[in-house]
Formats: structure tokens, sequence, C-alpha cells
């Protein structure tokens, strides 16, 4: 069976665009939510585009949108291969002549999309949101969406993978422990579609970055507009009981603009404040676009051994996560992204890292209103070196990180980047393809340290120009397994060793152990709770002890759903201290004692 990706190469590629502000609805702007149940068909045989689906296809069957399809449908658990997905929808009064645009906020893996039979474009990659002009293809009246997915693993994918075709099976693309990745590749329209509708003359983008100058906080906007005729730009900045505003007249595309406050009250994760940037164009006295923002104020800053933020140290203490949920898979659950955040807050966590791909913008919007610390990391998990696709993984590489820098670049949460998980980096051109994502990275974004998460015993040597270290461990799980001393005794000489090699900041983004809930014993034994729990109060120890360690992410907040092996015990990583439904195991309790304590004694 020809893999899928490669039938849509006859199709017309008039290619997705980049989208950075989040859709809303105000004076000047309507959204129309398309989230719902939408028509679903499988195309084991990849039929659909001969057939001409794109216009339409007879349904067969309803599907929840955003959500993964693989547990909606008992018999598509392992299911990557092509699917359809339509909907129909009645454009809202007074759209005609506005400009439209039709957004997903993640499609995975590769989404090829068309609006009243006429084929808009295609996206590859998951986790990041994409967007077309739509008003050409819009009709006063009833619409029909049609959108094919497609999720199959492939070496010259990101994240790369391989699955063999099974002949046994009606479906025969099938997920295989021979993925790249340990997670489940869920596949379908994982966030909410939506159509939304500015003035021809409208904001296309604003880009914030704030400085702390002693008790006076700056910030400077860029105002992107698309191309029109002269116009007057004004900013203000609202809250905390302070209100300034800016005026520049517009005749390009471009406005930047800088505004003053006084007094202000910078957003840290103890306070996060946040102030409402307004952004509005006006003509002869006359607003016709306005645009609404939340910005924090505050640096981020690597200093010696030390993280910075508004030039005071900061210790990440956390989690890596995954956004996965019973039955929605990757699907955005909004009432789980709550629930998680309470659970990171009573544990005492402040902070997590998006392993191994962007988490939704909604989750991210939570994380700058409750004042988390986030690692935010592109989807490049378990990137491989071989020449062979190299050219066409870094292109795809290069993508997500102007994606996810357009995405969540105005986010006070977000203070670092991470370019990768687990690169198999020890091969050559590694170093190359690092330092190339490290430049596009900081040419982007200069206000952030860049960084990637790295597995191999030695550093890896992309960290001699990243501006901190971030390190996988499992000293006392996968090596020196059952003996915890031990593996305590190697963490810490590891952790010198690398600290002695960059001196630089070490945050250790992975450590943990997998733990069946339920499952005792004395003296702790692997794959219990109390295993588990003696383990991460372990790391624990040995990380606060070291100065240069300016964080720990423990692996994971919650159990996950992974491709099936014999070490996985019932297709699932154990190694959350809560469970896949978000009970605590005995490790939750310990971290909470743990981390607390610490917490009241930095704040003391
Ligand atoms: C890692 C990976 C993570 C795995 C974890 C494990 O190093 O980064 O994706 O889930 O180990 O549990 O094996």
């Amino acid at each position: 069976m020809q893999r899928g990706g490669g039938c849509l190469s006859g199709l017309q590629r008039t290619g997705s665009q980049i989208a950075s502000l989040y859709p809303c609805s105000n004076a000047s702007r309507q959204v129309l939510n398309l989230s719902g149940f939408w028509d679903f068909r499988f195309d084991p045989g990849d039929a659909g585009l001969d057939a001409g689906w794109g216009a339409g296809f007879a349904p067969q069957r309803p599907i929840a949108v955003p959500a993964s399809w693989n547990e909606q449908f008992e018999e598509a658990l392992d299911y990557l291969g092509p699917a359809w997905y339509q909907t129909r929808f009645i454009l809202p009064w007074g759209w005609s002549g506005k400009r439209v645009r039709l957004r997903f906020g993640s499609v995975n893996y590769l989404a090829a999309v068309w609006l009243n039979g006429a084929h808009l474009g295609e996206h590859e990659g998951g986790h990041l949101p994409f967007e077309f002009d739509a008003a050409p293809y819009l009709r006063a009246g009833e619409n029909l969406l049609v959108v094919r997915v497609e999720g199959e693993l492939a070496p010259d994918r990101v994240p790369p993978g391989r699955i063999p075709p099974d002949p046994r099976d009606d479906f025969p693309h099938r997920n295989h422990p021979d993925t790249s990745f340990d997670f489940f590749p869920f596949c379908g329209i994982h966030r909410p579609v939506v159509l939304y509708a500015t003035p021809r003359d409208a904001i296309t983008d604003l880009t914030v970055r704030t400085e702390l100058e002693g008790t006076t906080g700056l910030v400077r906007v860029r105002l992107d507009r698309t191309p029109g005729d002269g116009a007057t730009a004004r900013l203000s900045l609202k809250g905390h009981g302070a209100e300034v505003a800016e005026e520049v007249s517009l005749s390009g595309e471009t406005a930047e603009i800088e505004l003053t406050l006084p007094d202000v009250a910078p957003w840290s994760p103890e306070a996060p404040n946040l102030y409402e940037l307004a952004a509005e164009l006006s003509r002869g006295g006359e607003v016709f676009d306005r645009y609404s923002l939340p910005v924090g104020v505050r640096t981020v800053t690597v200093e010696g051994d030390a993280l910075l933020i508004n030039g005071e140290p900061v210790k990440l203490r956390g989690f890596g996560r995954h956004e996965d949920f019973p039955v929605a898979g990757r699907g955005l659950v909004p009432p789980a992204v709550v629930k998680d955040y309470a659970l990171m807050r009573w544990v005492g966590a402040n902070s997590f890292r998006t392993s191994h791909y962007p988490y939704s913008e909604e989750a991210m919007d939570l994380a700058d209103r409750l004042g988390f610390l986030v690692i935010d990391e592109t989807p490049a998990v378990g990137l491989f070196f071989a020449e062979e696709g190299l050219g066409r993984r870094l292109q795809l590489c290069r993508q997500y990180v102007r994606e996810l820098v357009a995405r969540d670049k105005n986010r006070p949460a977000v203070i670092l980047w991470s370019l990768a998980n687990e690169p198999h980096s020890k091969r050559p051109g590694a170093k190359e393809f690092f330092r190339e994502l490290y430049g596009l990275t900081k040419s982007l974004d200069p206000t952030r340290p860049v960084t990637l998460a790295s597995m191999h015993e030695e550093a890896d040597e992309a960290f001699e120009f990243c501006d901190l270290i971030c390190l996988n461990r499992y000293f006392g799980w996968y090596t020196e397994p059952g003996m915890l001393e031990e593996g305590f005794a190697r963490l810490s000489e590891d952790l010198d060793a690398a600290h002695a090699r960059y001196h630089k900041p070490v945050i250790v983004t992975e450590f943990g152990a997998d733990a069946l809930p339920g499952c005792h014993s004395h003296p702790p034994e692997m794959f219990t709770e109390e295993y588990q729990a003696e383990m991460i109060s372990g790391y624990v120890r040995v990380l606060e002890e070291k100065p240069y360690v300016a964080g720990q992410h423990v692996w994971n907040l919650c159990d996950f759903k992974t491709a099936q092996e014999a070490r996985r015990v019932g297709g699932m990583n154990l190694k959350g201290v809560f469970t896949r439904d978000r009970r605590p195991k005995l490790a939750a309790h310990r971290l909470r004692q743990f981390w607390n304590a610490r917490h009241d004694e930095d704040t003391r």
C-alpha cells in the first residue's frame, strides 16, 4: 500500500499559512467555531482522492471534533492511514466582503482541506496551528468543508517512525513499537477549527517584548497589518491601576511602538500579573479594526549557572507531560486542562515542559493566567541524522520553529524554547542541524533562551551553543535497575560532569520510574508505588543540592498511552505520579510534601 501522503503530490499545492493571533470576537471581528460532530469515514484503500471526496463524500459515521479517532472507534485504535472529515456550516450574516480565514488549531499529521470543492491546501505536522484564506471560496448560505487526515509514521516525517504494512488486517496501516518515540501516535483533528472574519484592512500580527528598568516596565510592540491606505495605529495598556497609550501614523504594513509603565506590576509565578494590550487601527477618527491580548511584563535571562526571571534566580519544579486523555486521545478537553493545572499546583509544581510537542493554545493561555513557567518544545522528537531525508527533516523542523514562535512569542509563561527531545545527536550532521535551528530561533526571538532535551550519557555537542543544558536521566531504572543508591550516585557524578564541561545551568527534564497503581512492596521493588516514590525523592534530594541545577521535571505528570510493547504494561507508560484518570500515586504525595516545603523556604 502506498503511503497516503505521497498521493497528495498530484494536487495543486496552494499551501497553508502560519497562524499567529488567536481569533477573537469584538466590534470588528467575529469567530464561528466549527467544533462538534462531523461526518467521517476511514479510507484504508486510499480511494478518496481519486473518487473526488474533497467535493463531499457519503458519510460512514459521526465523529467528535476536536478529538483523536483512535479511541472513539474500537477497530481503529492502531489505524493511522487516510480518513476523511466533513461538516456543513451556514456563513454568518454580514461576512461577505470581509477577510475570512479558516484556522485549524492542530491536525495530526497531514491535513488536506477543501472548501466547497476547492482545494485550499495542505499542512504537515501536528500540534501547531495553520490557516487559509477562505473568502474566495465561501458561499452565502450553506458551505461544505472537507478535510483529509493521515498520520502514518515514516522516516522522512517529524517525528519520524516506521510501520511495516500488516497484510492480515483490513486496516493495513498499523502502529508499531518501532516508532521513534514513546507515546501513542494519535491521529485526527485535535484542536478547534474556526472560521473568523476581520475587516479587509486588518491587524495581522502583534509582537510584544518586555523589559524591566527598576520599577518601570517597557513594552515594545510591533504591529503588522494587511497592505492598505494610511491609517493611525493606537496601542494602549491597561491594568493594575495604570492606563497608558501611544499613537503612530502608519503608511506601510508595520508600526513599532514603545509603551512605558511606571510602577509596573511584573508577571511572575507568584504574581502572574497581566495587562490588557489593545491595538486599534483607525482612519479619519473611525476605528476599523481592533485586537486585544494579555501581556505580562517580565524578563528571562541566563547568567552564569542561574536562570533568572525578572533578575531573580528561579528553580523550576514540575513535570514533563503529555496531552493524553481517555477517549479524546490527544484532542482538546478543556476540563482536563484545568484539572491538570490544579494537580500540578496541589503538588507544588511551578513549571512544565510541553513534551514532546506544543500544547494547545487554550492550555497555554491558562499557563499565562496561572503563572506556570513553560519550556515550549517543538514536535521534533526522536530525530535521527541519516543522510537520506535529512534535508526534508530540517526543513520541517524550521517550519515548526517558525510556527511555534509565531504562536507563542507573546506568552509570558514561555521562558525557554526547546528545539527537540532526545535527538540521536552523536551522529555526524546533528550539531550543524541544531546550530541552524538555534540560529533561526534566536533570529525570530532574541529574548528567550534556547535549549534541547538530551538523553546521552555524555552531554550533547549542541550544548556548546545552547543557552542551558537539559538532560533526561533514568539511573536506577533503565540503567542500574532496582539499585536506587547506585542510581543516585551516578546521577550526581553525571550532572557534575555535564556542568564541568559546559558551565551552564542544568535542568533535569526527565527522571522517574513506572509504578503500577496499587502495587506495593517493602523494601521497594521496581514497578511498585514505593520504588517510584523513593526514586523520585532521591533524585529531588540530589538535584536540590546542586547549585547549578536550575530545574527538575519529573517524568511524567500522568500515566499515558503509548505503543504496545513488552515493557509497557497495558500499552501504557506508567511513570505518571498520577494515573491516566488523574488519581495520585504515593509519589505525588511525597513530591507534594517536598516541593511545598522547598517553596516555603524559597519564598521566606
Ligand atoms: C525518555 C523519553 C520519553 C519516554 C521516557 C520513558 O527519555 O524522552 O519520551 O517516555 O524516556 O519513560 O522511557
